[in-house]
């Protein structure tokens, strides 16, 4: 397959580790990922679904105790510890690799080593980064062909060099006890063992995409965010493109492949999503900031998805899918979650394997779930309705607005406009989300994710603000940065806005402002709008006044909020840069003004 010795040495050395019995190259070939499917088929580990209702679509359980990220077991191994920073764990590299070693020792004995050779965004292209996974499991490599660019021309780009980041992955004994995702960002590895799970073990998202590259994007001058790239296309047929930052589980896939509402559908108005997760960004030529989505598909969450909330979602899914700890359908082998509709299957199997009656499903009680909540879709994005024609063009799409959002039930306004770059960085900075409380009407607790990327930055968090304070200082055209909250509640505990394709109503006032457009408002923390710019014609049950109270900013409330954000500072460290401190302390001055 190549004769570059940096791969071959690397995987005899990972080879004498884990004594698989043979070693498969993944050549990204059809015949040979119909194979796999067959073979994966053959021992259980995959089912094939209903061939036409659900073309070329599998589903597979996980072990009960693996159905999620598990950021307690997520290490950066630095060489010094504070170069990893406060707010990720740390593990020495030595000892890691040691302590590793004697997990992966052995462990695909009796077993196949897959080598996965893989480009994040378009080999060859400006972005692209390529990276080779070695696995013992065909579910991983059966997905890695969904989400990344796989097979020969991946070797051939990266010839004799030896720039390419080294995956290893071990099922092992899928042990939650020994299970540990490392990341060693000053030796361009990754080992991830004793997990089956996505996040876990498709070491090109999470693991390269984000945590790694981020690491890279700091030493090389560009960015990799957690963000959702979409396009806006107008009436006259020009498009404008907005990256928009959320912590897991705010609606990113939904708002990546938001449906138009009827009032701007008509006009003829356009919503096309580029990517639903990770942005790597670049200063352009022309000064602007382009973007890329190095991804080739979506690990998008089941559970909710339906007709309503994003069918282009749904329709992705149809064909070529794999679906993970969904619930199977029996009547018609086909697929179930809770939220894709109102008639769940009456024969079913839950995700961990067993008879499911959904008689027994009661929501205030996670367990009784059909799906588990974290089940997931691995979809390729070409066959998104809306995917961008942007999505392989290799030089990616100039960025007009960054946005970043969080759940709050009542600080966040519904949308703000920083007043500078860096004010916007300190905005991104203090980004946070609410658990959901149970009790109606309670605010949950307050977990700070400074552009969403809290899981995943690879290095110090006050080196990542510094990194973003930097680029402000090496992109002549930035563009403007804005926050949204579409989560704000009454005082019942439900939410004010209607959200999903009527969030597009937002992004038209954000994209306004970008080109000068409309006027706003200023106040203590930035621009808001003026209650008549968002339009909400068509939209029933929100009114002026609706606008008006989702706008308001409560002193009281950001008062209480700059306490705990000095309290995340300190917790980060002494890296914070001067900078964010002024923000803060400005913010805090004007809203005691
Ligand atoms: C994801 C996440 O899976 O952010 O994308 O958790
Ligand atoms: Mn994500």
């Amino acid at each position: 397959m190549t004769n570059n010795k940096f791969v071959l040495s690397w995987i005899e050395e990972m080879k004498a580790m884990t004594q698989p019995d043979k070693i498969v190259w993944i050549d990204g070939s059809e015949a040979q990922a119909e194979a796999l499917r067959a073979e994966a088929c053959s021992t259980g580990e995959m089912i094939k679904l209903n061939e036409e209702l659900l073309p070329n679509c599998y589903l597979h359980r996980t072990a009960v105790n693996d159905v999620a990220r598990v950021e307690g077991r997520t290490f950066i191994c630095t060489s010094k510890k504070e170069d990893a920073g406060n707010i990720n764990n740390w593990m020495d590299p030595k000892e890691c690799y040691e302590k590793l070693g004697k997990l992966y020792r052995g462990s695909m004995k009796g077993r196949t080593m897959y080598v996965i050779p893989y480009s994040m965004s378009i080999v060859g292209s400006p972005f692209a980064k390529y990276g080779i996974e070695l696995t013992d499991s065909i579910y991983v490599v059966l997905n890695m062909l969904i989400m990344t660019r796989v097979g020969n021309d991946v070797l051939e780009a990266l010839g004799d060099s030896g720039d390419f980041i080294k995956g290893l992955h071990a099922r092992a004994d899928i042990d939650e006890e020994n299970r540990y995702i490392c990341h060693f960002p000053e030796d361009n590895t990754i080992w991830s063992v004793n997990s089956g799970y996505g996040g876990n073990v498709l070491l090109g998202k999470k693991c390269f995409a984000l945590r790694i590259a981020s690491y890279i994007g700091r030493n090389e001058g560009w960015m990799a965010e957690h963000m959702l790239i979409l396009g806006v296309e107008y009436p006259d047929g020009e498009t404008k493109y907005i990256s928009a930052a959320f912590p897991s589980a705010c609606g990113k896939t939904n708002l990546a492949m938001l449906i138009p509402p009827e009032f701007y559908a008509k006009k003829g108005y356009k919503v096309w999503c580029v990517g639903d997760d990770i942005a790597w960004i670049r200063v352009g030529e022309d000064g602007r900031l382009w973007a890329v989505n190095p991804e080739n598909g979506f690990f998008g969450v089941a559970p909710g998805t339906n007709e309503q909330s994003n069918p282009n979602a749904l329709h992705t899914t149809m064909k070529d899918t794999i679906f993970t700890n969904v619930v199977h359908n029996l009547e018609n082998n086909t697929v179930w979650w809770e939220g894709l509709d109102k008639n769940p299957p009456a024969n079913a199997i839950d995700w961990k394997g067993n008879k499911w009656d959904y008689r027994t499903y009661n929501k205030a009680d996670k367990s009784t779930c059909g799906a588990h909540p974290n089940s997931r879709f691995t979809a390729m994005a070409i066959n998104c309705p809306c995917i961008s024609k942007e999505f392989s063009n290799p030089a990616g799409v100039p960025i007009s607005a960054i946005v970043f959002g969080g759940r709050r039930a009542k600080t966040a306004p519904l949308v703000y406009q920083s007043t500078s770059w860096q004010n916007g960085a300190f905005v991104g900075s203090i980004m946070a989300s609410e658990t959901t409380a149970a009790a109606a009407g309670a605010v949950g607790v307050v977990r700070r994710d400074p552009m969403a990327m809290r899981p995943f930055v690879g290095y110090d968090m006050g080196d990542y603000f510094a990194h973003w304070l930097k680029m402000g200082t090496i992109i002549p055209n930035p563009p403007k940065i804005f926050h949204v909250n579409w989560f704000r509640t009454d005082d019942n505990g439900n939410f004010i806005w209607p959200g999903f394709g009527d969030n597009m109503r937002v992004l038209m006032w954000i994209l306004d402002r970008c080109e000068g457009k409309v006027d706003a408002k200023i106040t203590p923390i930035g621009y808001v709008p003026n209650v008549e710019d968002i339009n909400i014609e068509g939209l029933e049950g929100v009114t002026v006044d609706t606008i008006k109270e989702l706008l308001t900013v409560d002193k009281a409330s950001w008062l209480e909020d700059v306490e705990n954000i000095k309290a995340f500072y300190a917790q980060v460290g002494d890296r914070v840069p001067q900078a964010m401190y002024d923000e803060l302390a400005a913010l805090e001055a004007r809203l005691k003004a």
